[in-house]
């Protein structure tokens, strides 16, 4: 059918590094390329380039479940997370580029007396933090969701925290949007170009080398996910993280017949239904550290098995595909965005296994920080607060078992 679909225009140019840049981005997933976007929208900062090993957006940003939602504990995360939340909201009008953002709903179901007791309490602080969720009963429940089984052989439903503007968008598209924005603003998107080495001259970064050769930069950020114990090692400084793989799978497509996004963390697996028809599943992480961007196989089981048990028509499907990918955890599951012991090399990372939902947020705020050393939003999230024990617990809000 592409037959006749010659001479396409390229979404964004490929060029050859140049010689020197101001700023340069290690890692073209959603994040890097969010931070260089608004590095160039909000700062008017374009002589960048993203370096990317790989091809963009084919780390986590291309390999995740695309759940966005806003409904964290913290007061900082929640500000983070609904300020990427409300910046998905009009992101395909701001790129011109159709990100399909669908705010369907997303439910996260409480099926202990702790859990009840845990998704009141984000719901009371979501209120005082202007995040609009609510706490509904298994009723409500079921009236969202028709194919779930309320009964559970082992965990019945008990409520859920429900966030009616949370929902999903397509990955993809979001790193290609940002990509082509990025471009068009003359900003270097370098594929296939791995960062082996960062250089530095008395404290501070002066370049980077890559396998496409050596480059100068003024200023550096190393956006890098699973990767960026590698990278700070690189720079000569240790990040408080953990590389995990995370997976997730699909079944054959169905005709529509679930309109929201479920999360069921206490049996341990999460589901919507993509525009394809696909059942989009996943479940935890690995309990071990790795670099495999493929996952155990007996999590597969674990995840269905707890997914035929919330929506017994799941025992019918037939699965499609299974992948991974590696995502970078800190201790109390929420991000690092801040500078370094180096001067003028900034980190963002520690997303671990929900940090699609944070991207245009987290790019907003590392880019002002880039530009301008400070950003309220990034604060709370320097890379010092495990050793001055100021911790951000995200761990029920992060939903997904590590
Ligand atoms: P990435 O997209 O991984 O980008 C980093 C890039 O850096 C990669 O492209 C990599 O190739 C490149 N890189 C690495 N080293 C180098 C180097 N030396 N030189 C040059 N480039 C380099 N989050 C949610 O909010 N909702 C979800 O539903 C959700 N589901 C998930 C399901 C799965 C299976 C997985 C794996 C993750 C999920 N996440 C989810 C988490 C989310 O995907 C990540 O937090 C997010 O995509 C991280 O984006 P990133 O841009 O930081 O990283
Ligand atoms: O952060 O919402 C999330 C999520 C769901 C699945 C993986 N991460």
């Amino acid at each position: 059918a592409l037959r006749y679909h010659t001479g396409w225009e390229r979404a964004w140019t490929s060029p050859a590094p140049k010689r020197h840049y101001d700023v340069i981005i290690v890692g073209a997933g959603g994040h890097g390329l969010a931070t260089a976007y608004y590095l160039g929208k909000n700062f008017g900062i374009t002589n960048v380039a993203i370096l990317e090993k790989g091809w963009l957006g084919g780390g986590n940003t291309g390999r995740n479940t695309t759940i966005i939602r806003s409904n964290y504990l913290q007061d900082p995360s929640a500000a983070i997370y609904e300020k990427a939340r409300s910046l998905y909201e009009d992101m395909s009008q701001d790129l011109n580029y159709n990100v399909m953002f669908s705010p369907r709903g997303v439910i996260m179901l409480a099926q202990t007396e702790h859990e009840v007791r845990g998704y009141k309490r984000t719901a009371h602080a979501n209120a005082l933090q202007g995040v609009s969720t609510e706490w509904i009963s298994p009723e409500r429940v079921k009236e969202l969701v028709p194919i779930i089984n309320l009964e559970g052989p082992r965990y019945p439903v008990l409520g859920g925290l429900w966030q009616a503007r949370g929902g999903t968008a397509r990955h993809d598209a979001v790193a290609w949007g940002y990509a082509r924005a990025c471009s068009a603003m003359g900003m270097d998107v370098i594929q296939k170009c791995e960062v082996t080495g960062v250089r530095t001259e008395g404290g501070r970064v002066v370049g980077v080398d890559t396998s496409k050769g050596a480059i100068d930069c003024d200023k550096i950020g190393m956006v890098v996910a699973g990767n960026c114990s590698d990278l700070s090692q690189m720079a000569g400084f240790r990040l408080p993280v953990e590389s995990v793989a995370l997976q997730a799978l699909v079944s054959e497509p169905i005709k529509p017949c679930m309109d929201v996004v479920v999360m069921a963390n206490t049996v341990h697996g999460y589901m919507s239904q993509s525009d394809k028809g696909e059942m989009v599943i996943g479940g935890g992480t690995d309990g071990f550290n790795n670099y495999t961007q493929r996952g155990s196989f007996h999590h597969i089981e674990e995840t269905v098995r707890a997914l035929v048990e919330t929506f017994p028509m799941v025992s019918r499907l037939k699965m499609l595909r299974q992948w991974g990918g590696i995502v970078d955890v800190t201790g109390d599951r929420s991000p690092i965005i801040s500078s370094t012991p180096v001067k003028n090399c900034f980190v963002n990372c520690g997303w671990g296994t929900g940090g699609f939902k944070a991207i245009p947020g987290s790019g907003w705020a590392m880019a002002q920080l880039m530009a301008t050393g400070h950003s309220p939003l990034a604060e709370e999230f320097t890379m010092t607060r495990f050793k001055e024990g100021k911790f951000i617990d995200e761990s029920v809000a992060a939903g997904v078992a590590h």
